[in-house]
C-alpha cells in the first residue's frame, strides 16, 4: 500500500522506464480510483503518454457514488478518452473494456496492413488496483510469455484471450503530492501509509466530509438522529454511539476515527466518492 517514498530522482527513473515501455505498446490502460479520480491521477500522465491512446478505468466503482461516477465518465469523455467503470476484484465491467479493445483492434487493422495483435500497458498510482485487474485480465486462459519471438527481448508479457498482448508489470506511478486536500483524499482512500498520518485527524476530516456530504448515508451507519455543523461534536456523538469511552469517561478518539476510517475503506457507510467532476 502506497509506501514508497518519492523522491525527485526516483520520479525521474520511473518515468524513464515508463517512456521507454511506451514505446513497446499502442495503448495505455490508465487506472483511476473512482472514490478520488483527481487524486488518483498522476500530474504528469498527459505529458508522459502523450500520444498514445489511452483508456481510462474508474476502478473500485463498487465502492464509489454512482452518479459521480457517472459524471467523471462523461468528463473523460468529453476530453476525448474512452472511460468505463470496472471492478477490477469481480471483474465486472471487464467485457466493456474488452469491446473497447477489441474496437482499437480493429481500427489498427483497418489503417495497418499486417495488422499485429494490440500492446497494452497498465499505468496507475499505488493501491489503485493495477496487480488486480492484470490477475483478472491474465485469468486461467492467458499464458505468460517472455521473450517470445518477434516480442521485445527481456520484457514479460501475458498474452490475453483475444491474442493481445499485456506487460505483465505495470507503471506505477506517483500520486500529487501538493494539494493538502488530495493527501487527505488518498489517505482516505487508503493509499497513504497510515502509520505517517495523524489518525485522529484524518479520521475528523472523513467525518466531516461525510456529515456534509452524505448525512443520511453518515447518520444511518452510526444511528445518529442528528448532525451538529461542528465535525468535533459529530466525531463524539458517533463515539458515544458506539461506546467507544476509556476509563475516566474520556472519548477514545482513536478507536473512533479507526472505525469511521476502516468502515468507509470497506464500503460499510455507503457508495461515496469523494470528489466531484
Ligand atoms: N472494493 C474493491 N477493492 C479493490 C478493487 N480493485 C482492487 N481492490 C483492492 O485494492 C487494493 C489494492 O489493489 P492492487 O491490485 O494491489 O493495487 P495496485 O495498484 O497493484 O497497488 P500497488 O502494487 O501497491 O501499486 C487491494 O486490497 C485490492 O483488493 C475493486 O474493484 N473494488
Ligand atoms: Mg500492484
Amino acid at each position: 500500500m502506497g509506501n514508497i517514498n518519492w523522491y525527485p530522482g526516483h520520479m525521474k527513473k520511473t518515468r524513464e522506464m515508463i517512456q521507454s515501455n511506451l514505446k513497446l505498446v499502442d495503448i495505455i490502460i490508465e487506472i483511476l480510483d473512482a472514490r478520488i479520480p483527481n487524486s488518483s491521477k498522476n500530474p504528469i500522465i498527459n505529458e508522459i503518454t502523450a500520444n498514445k491512446k489511452r483508456i481510462i478505468l474508474l476502478n473500485k466503482a463498487d465502492l464509489a457514488d454512482k452518479r459521480e461516477t457517472y459524471e467523471w465518465i462523461r468528463l473523460f469523455e468529453k476530453e476525448g478518452y474512452k472511460a468505463i467503470e470496472i471492478d477490477a476484484l469481480t471483474g465486472r465491467g471487464i467485457d466493456k473494456l474488452y469491446k473497447i479493445l477489441n474496437e482499437f483492434q480493429a481500427e489498427r487493422d483497418e489503417k495497418k496492413r499486417n495488422s499485429r495483435p494490440l500492446r497494452i500497458m497498465i499505468l496507475g498510482v499505488p493501491n489503485v488496483g493495477k496487480s488486480s485487474l492484470i490477475n483478472r485480465l491474465s485469468g486461467r486462459k492467458s499464458t505468460k510469455t517472455g521473450n517470445k519471438p518477434g516480442i521485445t527481448k527481456g520484457k514479460q508479457w501475458i498474452t490475453l484471450e483475444n491474442g493481445m498482448q499485456l506487460l505483465d508489470t505495470p507503471g506505477i506511478l506517483w500520486p500529487k503530492f501538493e494539494e493538502p486536500e488530495v493527501g487527505l483524499n488518498l489517505a482516505f482512500a487508503g493509499s497513504i501509509k497510515d502509520e505517517i498520518l495523524e489518525i485522529q485527524d484524518i479520521g475528523l476530516e472523513l467525518i466531516g466530509f461525510l456529515a456534509d456530504n452524505y448525512p443520511e448515508e453518515f447518520m444511518n451507519r452510526y444511528k445518529l438522529s442528528g448532525l451538529s455543523d461542528d465535525k468535533l461534536a459529530n466525531m463524539e456523538a458517533l463515539a458515544l454511539k458506539r461506546g467507544f469511552i476509556l476509563p475516566g469517561k474520556r472519548i477514545d478518539y482513536e478507536r473512533t476515527a479507526r472505525t469511521v476510517i476502516d468502515e468507509f475503506r470497506a464500503g460499510k457507510i455507503g457508495k461515496i466518492t469523494l470528489e466531484k467532476a
